[in-house]
Parts: C-alpha cells; structure tokens; sequence
C-alpha cells in the first residue's frame, strides 16, 4: 500500500510505463477497414466511425497501417513524405480528430514506423540520386556497378537482387524490399538526426506509441559478405544495430510510450535484448510461429509447429521481456483458414490459445468475426507485388498458370486485405462502390452484424475472452506451462501465479482425438469458465471433437 507521495507517484508511474502489459490490441489496415466517402478505399473517417465497434470489442488500442503519404508501390510501406498523410486516407485535422476521440473512449493509438527505408518519391531519394556529390546521396546506399555487373548477388525479400542500377550515375542503390524501397544508411548520422526529428513530431502530437516495421534490417553487412546459409543474413539482425536501437530507446523512454519492433531473424535466445527490461523495445513481434512449414501447394500450417514455436518464446520471455502475440496480420493469410477449417468454432478455439498466452494480444482486424481467406481464381484478383512476382517467378520455373497461381495465392498477403465484413449488403457494408480489393462472397454469413443477432457469434467470444483476461492477474503475469508437449494438435497449458491457476485446453484438429493427461496430474477441482461447445469437466481421458477449447480455473 502506498502512503508517501513519492510511493504513490512511483506507483503511477510503474502503471504509466507498463499499461501496455494489461492491454489487449486491434490492428487495422486502414485501406480495408471502412470507406468514409465513397471511393472504395478505407479512411480514417471511417476509424473514427468505427470506434463504438472496437470499444464494445473492449480493446485498449489500436496499431494502424502507414497512413503517410506514399505511391503505394507496397501500400504505404514506401513513404514520401513522413509528415503529410496520404490524400486516400484523409487531413491531417481528421488524423487529430481521430486520436482525440479514441483518447476520449480511453483507447490508444499506435503508429506504424518505417525507417528501414523510404519511397524513391521521397525528396531525399530524388535529390540524393541526382548526382555523386549531391547532399543527400549518402542518404541511401549507393555502389559503383554496372548493368550486368551488380555489388553481389543478394536478394530482396520481394524478389529479385537488392540492387538497382541507375544510369544517370553509373551506380546501383540498396534495397531489401523492392526497388521503390530504396534503405536508407544508417550509418550516417544525419539520417539518424532526421528520423529523430520525425519520430519527436509524431510523439510531440499525443501518439502513444510506435509498431516499428523491418527494424532487424537497418544495419547492413559489408558488400562483400559471403552468405553461406541463410540468404538473409548480410541484412538481418547484423552487429552493430544496437547501436542504433540504443539510440532509438533512449527517445522512446523520454516518451513513455508503448513500442513494439518487427524482429525477423531475431532468435528467441537473443530475445531479451531486444525486449527485456533493458531491450530496445517493450515487445516485439517474432515471425518464427507463423512462417510456413511444409508443402509449397499447401495452405495448411503446421499446428505442432505453431504450438513449439510459440513456447520457445513464452519461455524464452519468461522472466524477462513480453511477448507481442497474434496470429494475424496484413502479411499474412487468415489464420482459421490456415489453422482450422474456417468454421467459426475453429476461430473461437485459435482465438482462446491466443488470448490466454502471455504477452500483448493483437487482433487483426476482421480476425474477431472469423474472416477467411479468399478464393482468389486468378493472378488479375491479386494487389499484392510480392505474389505477383512469386507468381511470374514460378513460371519462368516452368510452373503452368495453375500450378504457379495455386502456390502464389495460397499464402498471399492479400487474404488478410480484403475489405472488412461489417454486413452482408453488396459490398459488405464496406462501401457504396466497388472496393480496392474484392470482398469475400461470405460476407453474407461472416459479417459484424452476426453479433447483434446471435449470442455465440465469434465476436462475443472474443469479448469474452478479453474480459476475462484483463480481469485475471493469472492470465496476465502467471507462469506459462506447456502441457502435452508432443500432442500434435491439442494446445494446453496452464497460467500459474502463487494463489490461482488456470489450465487451457484446446483441440485444434478436424477430427474426434482422444487425450491423456499424466496419472500424476490432479484432475479433481477444476471448475470450468468458458467453452466453444458444451461445458465438460476436466478428466484424464478425454474425448475432444474437433476445435473444442476448454478454460478451467482451480478452486
Ligand atoms: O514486413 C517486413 C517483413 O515481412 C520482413 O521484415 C521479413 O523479414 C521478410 O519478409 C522475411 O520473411 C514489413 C511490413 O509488415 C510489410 O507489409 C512491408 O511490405 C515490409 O515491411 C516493407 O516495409
Ligand atoms: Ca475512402
């Protein structure tokens, strides 16, 4: 109990900078969420409509997609200008408005930060490729070459060699992601003061946060770096980025904001570093759970790989640093779709393993209702630039159009962007006009509006779920425990603190299993708090139809 003023003002300030650890988070792509004004493209009018929607969800904030102005050569990931937002998403007077009205209903917002790179439309890329000696020209990364003779053979995550020729200075520019994304040289320090400023500026207008994009791959490896066996290694977690992360930190903290660093490459051993009490960021997210495993034409993933993955890094955070958790984004397919069968049992199982892991929660949006994949029939259905250029690839592999468009598809990032299901009229009440990307036909049965209708909707499970989690201690700060490790598709475990203990059990697998829990394992005393299907006690043996998920808590 605090009785000083100094305690209690030392007590405020634990729950200002940890607030993030009791919070349970919604992405939104902002171009597919809602359409304010009739052009087909989602806004932040149509956020700031849409917040009653997420407050009755009960998030506590929101991570939105770049909303900066780009040419969307990768929707916004490529960004021309850090200090204007993109005339589709609306003014700068509706970005103001929205984060007020979100602060009002007590729900935070947090930013996307791209610093890995800009748009070759930004002034500096412009200015910096006119000439050698041009001020801005070591900006960027830029090497003597010629067209047939590039600085090494490295490719980009997108496709092709991270290296593009320019004509006017007989030199080749760097970039991990595609050739509009030109990575800007960290190394310099006036690029690092000009970031600074920016991120400042958006601080300085009342953001609560950053989710920061690519950040493992700021730091380069020398040009003649020989890979040996992962091809992604000259640019993926290389020494010397903590220099730079340091820095970084040091005007997060000022802040007292909320981070969270997209870390690929980043192994749970190093974890600690990036995240502990004294990493780089408050949480980051890991790409290892959701990377594909497996067959190429298969939209499948492994659930025993998603299940070891995820507890490498439970335990991994255990006693120091926090896990960001999900199972979605806007790079990935629907995870019902590649974890279940797409019934909304299946959605409700995934989202109990999800929500009662240790860590932040993030919900992609639409994720809440069950949304799947699409059934994309032709490569012309396609927005996103990496698939199509997995696809040509695959053809010029010798790949037939079918063969090459089942494999591109299936993990296409555009599963996850198609446009928010808020009812079933034509186009799912996303908006009055043919959208950017097309809306699933399902929206007729998978729709927001499930929730106002039937009691057991995905939605309301959720909500459940978010309840409780932020009402129990345990299922914040308890002690992970895996159970039936080498159980291929049940999900269990247990949240332990010293008063209270909760075991979740869930049967990720279409079909009837039987399960065994260890004889040494006291089954008696278990009271059961939610379930997808029928309340069932907890036993050593016993029988799970497909996608059932089970929360006990001990009395
Ligand atoms: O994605 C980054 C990303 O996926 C890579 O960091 C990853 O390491 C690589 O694909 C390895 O598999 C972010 C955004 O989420 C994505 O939408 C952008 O296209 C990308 O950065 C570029 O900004
Ligand atoms: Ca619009």
């Amino acid at each position: 109990m605090p009785n000083t003023a100094i305690d209690i003002q030392r007590q405020l300030l634990t729950e200002k900078s940890t607030w993030w650890k009791n919070s349970v988070g919604y992405q939104i792509y902002p171009r597919s969420f809602k359409d304010s004004n009739h052009d087909g493209i989602g806004d932040l009018n149509g956020i700031h409509q849409k917040l009653p929607y997420l407050k009755e969800l009960g998030i506590d904030f929101i991570w939105i997609n770049p909303i900066y102005a780009s040419p969307n050569a990768d929707n916004g990931y490529d960004i021309s200008d850090y200090q204007a937002i993109h005339k589709d998403f609306g003014t700068m007077e509706d970005f103001q408005s929205l984060v007020k009205e979100a602060h009002e209903l007590d729900i935070k917002i947090i930013m996307d930060l791209v610093v890995n790179h800009t748009s070759d439309q930004h002034p500096w890329f412009l200015e910096s490729k006119k000439s050698l000696d041009n001020p801005y020209r070591d900006y960027y990364h830029w090497v003597d070459a010629t067209p047939e003779q590039l600085p090494n053979d490295w490719q980009s995550f997108f496709g092709g060699s991270t290296w593009t020729y320019d004509e006017t200075t007989k030199q080749a520019y760097f970039h991990v992601f595609a050739k509009e994304q030109p990575d800007l040289n960290w190394t310099n320090p006036k690029v690092r003061h000009e970031i600074y400023q920016m991120i400042r500026w958006w601080l300085e207008l009342g953001i609560d946060g950053f989710r920061i994009d690519a950040i493992s791959h700021i730091q380069k490896e020398a040009w003649d770096f020989k890979i040996t066996d992962n091809q992604w290694a000259p640019f993926m977690n290389v020494a010397g980025i903590e220099n730079y992360l340091a820095e970084l930190r040091a005007i997060f903290n000022e802040y007292n904001v909320m981070t969270v660093g997209e870390a690929s490459g980043v192994p749970h051993s190093e974890a600690s570093e990036w995240t502990g009490d004294h990493g780089y960021f408050n949480m980051i997210f890991e790409l290892e759970h959701c990377q594909r495993v497996g067959e190429l034409g298969s939209q499948k993933g492994s659930i025993f790989h998603l299940k070891h993955s995820l507890n490498q890094w439970q335990t991994s955070l255990a006693d120091d640093g926090w896990n960001a958790l999900y199972l979605e984004n806007h790079d990935t397919p629907r995870s019902v779709s590649v974890y279940g069968d797409d019934s909304p049992e299946a959605a409700k199982a995934l989202a109990t393993v999800l929500l009662l892991l240790k860590g932040t929660p993030f919900i992609y949006q639409g994720q809440e209702l069950g949304m799947t994949n699409f059934p994309f029939s032709s490569i012309e259905e396609i927005d996103a630039a990496d698939t199509i250029h997995f696809y040509q690839t695959l053809l010029t592999e010798g790949k037939t159009t079918k063969e090459a468009l089942n494999i591109a598809i299936n993990w296409s990032r555009d599963h996850s962007r198609t446009p928010f299901q808020w009812d079933e009229s034509l186009f799912g009440g996303f908006s009055t006009v043919t959208p950017w990307l097309k809306v699933n036909q399902n929206h007729q049965l998978i729709n927001a509006t499930q929730k106002d209708v039937e009691t057991n909707s995905v939605f309301h499970y959720y909500q459940q779920l978010i309840r409780l989690r932020k009402s129990t201690e345990a299922l914040i700060y308890g002690v992970f425990t895996l159970l039936l490790p080498e159980h291929p598709t049940v999900f269990s475990y247990t949240r332990t603190t010293e008063t209270e203990s909760w075991l979740i059990l869930v049967q990720l697998d279409q079909n009837q299993i039987t399960v065994t829990f260890p004889d040494s394992w006291e089954t008696a005393g278990w009271e059961e708090v939610l379930t997808n299907t029928e309340y069932k006690p907890l036993a050593h043996k016993m029988i799970l139809s497909d996608y059932e998920a089970h929360v006990y808590r001990k009395v």
